[in-house]
């Protein structure tokens, strides 16, 4: 607690980067609350790095892919949420929030295992709210065969049997494993180019504090559509393409912060 006080004096909220270091210090008290693997510290620093050539906010690419998300989430008729240790840490509140919007159930299925973990995680989200948890019982579990990784142990009453998986933050194997087995995939991950990016039928790349916010409000507008429309959307969406015009964005990005540092040399600040 007393450290807990000292970190929160650590970052005014007058500091420029307030909201990045707000999230970072979330994300090591999660892994010192079990919640967050170690690796997930590392997961979270990749994932800053694109988020800054990004410009930090919801692009246009990233609007597009969370309507067609919505849209595939609400045709399906069992999809299911898969959670690890760094979604849980950063946005239980808006997790639990789309869950319910939503009706899908969550399945906590992490890639490190570690004893207490899972119930650290299932504890945060009861908290907030949660009362359709899936992957509670490791004695219950049962395997995608076509992966290695821990993950390969899955709920038979979730993602065993879901026909749309939403995998925010995930690693490639997984996707590819889900995609092999008949499974939509959609995704959240900030590095366009991941294989998980690549594989999945859609990919929203942005920040997931920003994103499950966006889903939610997109998801009360939807919830009204006919299934018909609802297909359009899905139909009328490429992934591979959004992801070539993510990539342009940052390129742009990148010419505009280019411009940027030439001005400042020119006039010698
Ligand atoms: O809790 P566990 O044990 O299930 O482990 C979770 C992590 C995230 C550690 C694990 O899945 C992992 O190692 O993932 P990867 O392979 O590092 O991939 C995570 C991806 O998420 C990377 O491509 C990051 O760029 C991206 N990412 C990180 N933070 C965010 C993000 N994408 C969206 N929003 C973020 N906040």
């Amino acid at each position: 607690m007393k450290e807990k006080k000292i970190q929160n004096q650590a970052v005014p909220k007058d500091h420029p980067r307030y909201k990045s270091l707000k999230y970072r210090h979330k994300i090591i008290e999660g892994m010192k609350n079990l919640i967050v693997a170690e690796a997930g510290l590392i997961a979270h620093g990749r994932g800053e790095c694109f988020d800054y050539i990004l410009g930090e906010k919801t692009n246009k690419t990233a609007k597009k892919a969370i309507r067609a998300a919505v849209a595939q989430l609400l045709i399906s008729n069992k999809p299911i949420i898969s959670v690890n240790g760094n979604i849980a840490a950063l946005t239980p509140k808006f997790l639990v929030k789309l869950s319910k919007i939503l009706n899908i159930p969550l399945e906590i299925n992490l890639f490190y295992r570690k004893e207490g973990r899972i119930e650290a995680i299932k504890n945060l989200l009861e908290k907030e709210g949660a009362n359709a948890i899936l992957g509670l019982d490791e004695n219950k579990m049962v395997e995608i065969e076509e992966l290695s990784s821990n993950r390969r142990l899955v709920d038979p009453n979730g993602i065993k049997i879901a026909d749309t998986v939403f995998v925010p933050l995930e690693d490639g194997d997984r996707t590819e494993a889900l995609k092999k087995i008949g499974k939509k995939v959609i995704t959240v991950d900030l590095n366009p180019v991941s294989r998980t990016a690549v594989w999945a039928d859609i990919t929203i790349v942005d920040n997931i504090i920003r994103v499950l916010p966006e889903m939610i409000n997109i998801a009360k507008k939807l919830k009204t559509m006919k299934k018909e429309e609802l297909i359009n959307i899905v139909n009328n969406f490429n992934n591979k393409k959004n992801l070539i015009d993510t990539l342009d964005l940052i390129k742009e990005y990148i010419e505009a912060q280019k411009k940027m540092l030439l001005k400042f040399e020119k006039n010698n600040y």
